[in-house]
């Protein structure tokens, strides 16, 4: 090979050998086999060659191109599978590592159980109403047969609110969720289901009781909704709730203002031991009765027409029973501790109507 294609050769694989990137390196690959190439201007003038020789330079350009192209392949590969391995080893993970942790939070059990609740009734056509902490006297009181000086108005240990100017009563906090069912039955087109979770608030502060605590009402009503279906969904409530197919349970004539005739609930537990189920001994859990048609006049629902049950109960009574929570006091001091031992898992799939 003549002496200014062996130049060319060992230039070309030293600039390949600097070239560090592929964008150097396709520098390198323009300069020599570019349009304006060192090798494709020798190509080039390969015309102007003495006729003697072109033959003989005419192989030699080839073989100088065959390698020159060998060598910037080459030279490209090279660089490709630097590239990746810098780029494997910088995206590096250690997939065996344990996962970060990352701090999930815990359902309260007051809110566990209005969710199962509100699934068990659910699955009955009941939906879930809700209303105002803060009433009227009429909507928690005058509405559900109260009267003012009603002796069950001293029952109720009510928070009052300061006077509104305009109106004869002051507003209280609601001793019960009942003024839901009130707003519910002047609102909503019948038959309607609904079930009243919330906060109720009584001036009562000992062990054993809170000046705020939860309530769930439900309230049925239709034109042909009798005592026995009350029995039917209450026992079954209780014995989906409880999750004890066999619990006994026991309806026992009572009195509220707001229902007529109205009965309280009890289910079948050994005093002894607190176990549910057996045991000959009775607890009550409930307060339920056919919805007094005082109450539904009022409301403006004609009672000739409709009729149905209503219920109510503490939220809190139950999930303690239910759990074994001994003190109701914890239920509101946030006390990491004792969420931790009674919350629940958010992910944990729950059975919540299981039974039903
Ligand atoms: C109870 C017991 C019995 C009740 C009645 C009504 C309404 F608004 F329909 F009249 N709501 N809730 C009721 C009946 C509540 O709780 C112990």
């Amino acid at each position: 090979m003549s002496d200014d294609l062996d130049a060319l050769k060992s230039r070309t694989e030293a600039d390949l050998a600097a070239a560090t990137d592929l964008r150097a390196w396709d520098a390198v690959r323009v300069a020599v086999l570019g349009k304006s190439g060192s090798l494709t201007a020798l190509l080039k003038e390969l015309g102007k060659v003495a006729p003697e020789e072109r033959r003989e330079r005419g192989a030699a350009l080839n073989r100088l191109k065959d390698s020159l192209n060998a060598a910037i392949e080459a030279r490209r590969t090279a660089l490709e599978t630097a590239a990746l391995e810098a780029r494997l080893a910088a995206e590096r993970m250690d997939v065996t590592l344990p996962p970060r942790p990352h701090p999930a939070g815990l359902i309260h059990p007051i809110s566990r159980t209005i969710e199962e609740m509100a699934a068990i009734f659910g699955a009955m056509g009941f939906e879930v109403a809700e209303g105002p902490d803060v009433e009227s006297d009429w909507h928690n009181f005058g509405a559900l047969n109260i009267p003012a000086h009603h002796p069950a108005r001293a029952d109720h240990d009510t928070f009052y609110l300061p006077p509104v100017a305009g109106q004869s009563m002051p507003p209280v906090l609601r001793t019960h969720t009942s003024p839901v069912q009130v707003r519910t039955m002047l609102e909503r087109s019948l038959p309607f289901r609904v079930v009243v979770p919330g906060r109720t608030y009584r001036a009562d502060h000992d062990a054993t009781h809170s000046p705020m605590f939860h309530q769930i009402e439900g309230l049925a009503l239709g034109r042909d909704i009798t005592l026995g279906h009350l029995k039917g969904c209450l026992i079954d409530f209780l014995r989906t709730f409880f999750g004890i197919s066999t619990l006994p349970v026991r309806f026992r004539s009572s009195y509220f203002p707001f229902t007529e005739p109205s009965m309280e609930v009890d289910i079948g537990w050994n005093r002894k031991t607190g176990e549910l189920g057996g045991g000959g001994d009775w607890l009550e859990i409930l307060g339920s009765g056919m919805v007094h048609p005082k109450v539904l006049a009022n409301a403006g629902i004609d009672p000739r027409e409709w009729q149905g049950f209503a219920f109510g109960m503490g939220v809190e009574r139950v999930t303690m029973l239910k759990h074994g929570i001994p003190d109701l006091r914890p239920f509101y001091e946030s006390d990491i501790r004792w969420l931790r031992h009674y919350g629940f898992n958010p992910l944990a799939p729950a059975m919540l109507h299981e039974g039903v």
